[in-house]
């Protein structure tokens, strides 16, 4: 977007400009001037959360459209999305740092045929955060694996992430061989990605849909402690 990089100062900017030049440095692929953006952010004061939300998912919405409309390709998007990488990975420590109560566990992952990672790392960054011990099964995860985790790790959620309208129906798989094991009840099942909807979240038959990691948070947290009080009743 911008070609004198080489001329802007980020310290120098107030917190709008430097919002927007990390809007364009995202765009453009550039790891260590996001990672130099968030870091004055959060020397300015601001909480890790607002970083997150107003500076890089701000930004990735800008790469989103442009990708939609045909005007970054898959290798732009990659750089971008590493360079969103970059500066979540200096927000996690402290986003995992509130010293929050334990409240449950999650094993999450993005479903199979699909390898968008960022929304799913920004939800179990935020859980953590929140007091959750959170197994993270990565990308393109078939039945099996969903399967082999809860087995492993007996969790009270299952949380699955999908980003391409091709692989969201996948998710009624899980959940449709999770019944068939008789293994539906036993687990919280909650859903997100971009193209997901609440309605579709009832169609698949899991608990409940998330629209955004602190929707998926505050959800975590409501179902567990419902869970927690039918088992106490
Ligand atoms: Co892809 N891609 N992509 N992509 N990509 C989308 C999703 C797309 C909408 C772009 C577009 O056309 N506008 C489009 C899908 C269209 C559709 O299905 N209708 C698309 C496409 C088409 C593709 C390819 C097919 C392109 C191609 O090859 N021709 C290909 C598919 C590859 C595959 O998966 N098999 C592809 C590839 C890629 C990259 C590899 C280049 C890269 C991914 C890199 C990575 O993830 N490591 C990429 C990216 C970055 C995107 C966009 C631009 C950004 C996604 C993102 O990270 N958003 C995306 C456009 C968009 O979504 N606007 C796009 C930021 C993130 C914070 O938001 O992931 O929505 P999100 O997560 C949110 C919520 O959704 C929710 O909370 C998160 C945090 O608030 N959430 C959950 C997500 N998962 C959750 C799970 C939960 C709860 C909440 O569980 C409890």
């Amino acid at each position: 977007m911008s070609d004198d990089q080489d001329d802007i100062i980020l310290a120098e900017l107030d917190d709008e400009e430097l919002v927007q030049q990390m809007f364009d440095d995202l765009y453009d692929g550039l790891k260590e001037e996001i990672e130099e953006g968030v870091q004055i952010l959060l020397d300015r004061g601001w909480e890790p959360y607002k970083v997150l939300t107003e500076a890089l998912v701000g930004g990735m919405t800008i790469v989103g459209h442009d990708f939609r409309d045909g005007i970054l390709f898959v290798p732009e998007v990659l750089l971008a999305a590493n360079a969103m990488k970059g500066g979540m990975a200096i927000l996690k420590p402290l986003l995992a740092a509130t010293g929050a109560p334990r409240m449950g566990s999650m094993v999450i992952g993005t479903v199979k045929g699909d390898i968008h990672d960022i929304g799913k790392n920004l939800v179990s960054m935020m859980m953590e955060g929140a007091g959750f011990e959170v197994v993270d099964l990565g990308i393109n995860n078939p039945v099996e694996n969903y399967l082999e985790a809860l087995e492993e790790h007996k969790p009270d959620i299952l949380g699955m992430s999908a980003l391409l309208t091709t692989t969201m129906p996948y998710m009624k798989v899980v959940i449709d061989t999770m019944i068939e094991q008789g293994l539906r009840d036993d687990y919280i099942v909650l859903v997100g990605g971009a193209p997901l909807n609440e309605e579709f979240g009832k169609a698949i038959g899991a608990d409940a849909y998330c629209r955004d990691a602190a929707v998926a948070v505050e959800t975590a947290k409501e179902y567990v402690a419902r869970k927690h009080n039918q088992m106490s009743a």
